[in-house]
């Protein structure tokens, strides 16, 4: 499993951040997804072997937001 955090631009209320999660935890490689509209934050935890960044970047995107992954510091 990766866990990794993403930046999304325009994730500015609750409803997006419901929205977002839904979207990604319908793959179910997607084991859990944690947004923070206040951080406008995404963590996702997922198994890398079946979903990678440009999937998340393009599941998001498709809403109208722009996610950005952040450097990891682990
Ligand atoms: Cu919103």
């Amino acid at each position: 499993m990766t866990k990794e955090t993403y930046k999304v631009n325009g994730m500015h209320c609750v409803g997006c951040g419901r929205a977002i999660r839904k979207l990604l935890e319908k793959n179910p490689h997607v084991e859990s997804v944690v947004t923070d509209t206040y951080e406008t934050t995404v963590v996702i935890t997922y198994d890398e072997q079946n979903v990678d960044r440009a999937f998340i970047v393009e599941s998001v995107g498709r809403f109208g937001y722009k996610a950005v992954p952040q450097e990891s510091n682990a």
